[in-house]
């Protein structure tokens, strides 16, 4: 990537993590007010990593005031002063990018190469991305004189911690409004080092304060009457709480949830280039991922030679320690999580579809699950359904392309979809019947800042990225 700052990191020691942290609010780390602190532990060995302030309601409330009164200033600074800071910001990233990638693989367990090659050049982009449009906004078909909405609280989960911050932080801050920030409390680290950075950047105190918590400090943070807009990403059970909080208030509301997308494979396709599209789609970062293309649709004319090539290509994915530069699979976030994946695959067996792994040591200490395929799995099949948001692939068939697009579609999830096909009319005509925010075609799980990313259906409203991301900060 352009972005990326020649990163190589593969030690533990090229970060410093400190044995405790504080809340960081008005510039300042501090305490949370009740003295409360929870630890965060590396999936991957489960050795506690750091002991971490957890935020409570007087938190927020403190956090909310600074940015409160931030935002009178933030918001009257021209857009290339606030450019400026967002600019260096990105380079800090870019400079600090080895340590960043590190950290987020001990706090997450997700593979060294995912973080080093997707991750931190994806954070540092948006900075940049973001940055631009900051003096223009006048410029971004949005009326003449787009006016920030105040204090945006933002709550984000922990499969990408930094990437989801800088979706949320980056346009939020160029369009002058000022952030409060909850992290995940499986991963709190990144957004910690993320204050320290804002600090390095000389980013006037209050404009981002970092609340590390659990699902109580997030509730607390959007209920808060001086918040403004909110932003959440994470599960569809919460951000309907959330929309429920909401309703009936002033603040704006954007929500980015669930999916279970569908990787369509026609029998024109090149298997190769498929089958590597299919690992992609479901194994990255173990399969927790939003729009991960969790449910396979192979035309069944091909059903058995993809499922050969497939089964060959998952018997060379290495799992293992995710600090190793060569591994393919890391660790499960959470115990939680693990236990989430391990359930629902226990019910796909129950409801009789046909699981296959391949042979495969787990590592004894830490979260672990195999990669794993159902085959014989029908529309009535839980796994099927539902999120499952691990590293499980579920296989099901069709006949025409009208099967497909009403298979694709049968879900209340519209986040993702990939098509597999050597006809351009074919994506064409396909991709638009497909009710999902983004189609890839021929690749999958390709990200830029200048697209706009988000949901239909129970996956959410509101879009992330590109211009049409601003607007989410903006009144017009
Ligand atoms: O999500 P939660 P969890 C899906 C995925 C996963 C399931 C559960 O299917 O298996 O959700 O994951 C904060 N008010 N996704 O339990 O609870 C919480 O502290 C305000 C999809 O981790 O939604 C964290 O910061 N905030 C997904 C964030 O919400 C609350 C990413 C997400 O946690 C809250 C993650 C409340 N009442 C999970 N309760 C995606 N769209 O990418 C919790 N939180």
């Amino acid at each position: 990537s352009a972005f990326a700052y020649a990163p190589a990191p593969e030690s533990r020691s090229v970060v410093d993590i400190a044995p405790s942290y504080g809340l960081f609010i008005d510039g300042e780390f501090a305490e949370a007010a009740d003295g409360k602190v929870f630890k965060t532990v590396s999936p991957s060995t489960e050795e506690v990593l750091s002991e971490i302030a957890q935020a409570g309601e007087a938190d927020v409330d403190r956090a909310v005031r600074a940015a409160r009164k931030a935002f009178e200033k933030w918001s009257a600074l021209p857009g290339a002063e606030r450019a400026k800071y967002l600019f260096r910001i990105a380079r800090i990233i870019q400079e600090r990018s080895r340590e960043l990638a590190v950290l987020e693989t001990l706090d997450n367990g997700k593979p060294i190469r995912e973080t080093r090659d997707a991750d931190l050049p994806l954070v540092a982009a948006h900075f940049f991305y973001y940055a631009g449009w900051a003096d223009k906004l006048g410029h971004a078909g949005l009326g003449a004189n787009p006016r920030p909405l105040g204090v945006a609280g933002q709550v984000i989960p922990w499969n990408f911690p930094l990437l989801m911050l800088a979706w949320k932080i980056a346009p939020a801050l160029a369009a002058g409004n000022t952030v409060v920030l909850k992290p995940a409390e499986t991963t709190p680290l990144s957004a910690l080092f993320f204050a320290d950075i804002c600090r390095q950047a000389g980013l006037p105190r209050g404009v981002v304060n970092i609340l590390p918590g659990y699902g109580d400090a997030g509730a607390a943070l959007v209920a808060h009457p001086g918040v403004d807009k909110v932003a959440f990403t994470g599960s569809t059970a919460v951000g309907k709480e959330i929309a429920r909080t909401v309703a009936g208030t002033r603040k704006k509301l954007t929500l980015e949830l669930g999916g279970k997308g569908a990787n369509i494979v026609f029998d024109d396709a090149p298997i190769d280039q498929a089958v590597e599209g299919i690992v992609t789609g479901i194994f990255f970062n173990q399969g927790q991922v939003c729009c991960a293309g969790s449910r396979l649709l192979v035309q069944e004319s091909i059903h058995d030679e993809l499922l050969d090539s497939l089964k060959r290509r998952l018997s060379t994915l290495r799992l293992g320690d995710p600090l190793d530069k060569n591994t393919d699979i890391g660790a499960i976030n959470s115990a939680e999580q693990l236990a989430r994946i391990t359930a629902l695959a226990e019910q796909g067996e129950a409801e009789g579809a046909e699981r296959w792994s391949p042979a495969c040591e787990l590592p004894e200490s830490g979260y672990w699950f195999a990669p794993t395929l159902f085959t014989n799995v029908t529309q009535a099949h839980t796994i099927a359904r539902d999120e499952i948001f691990g590293p499980v692939l579920s296989v099901l068939t069709f006949r025409t392309p009208d099967e497909a697009v009403a298979k694709a579609n049968n879900t209340p999830y519209g986040l993702s979809a990939g098509i597999w096909t050597e006809k351009g009319s074919r994506i064409l005509a396909v991709a638009g019947k497909l009710r999902a925010g983004v189609v890839w075609s021929n690749t999958f799980n390709k990200f830029d800042p200048t697209s706009p990313f988000g949901g239909y259906k129970e996956s959410g409203f509101g879009r992330e990225g590109g211009r049409h991301g601003l607007e989410a900060y903006l009144d017009v």
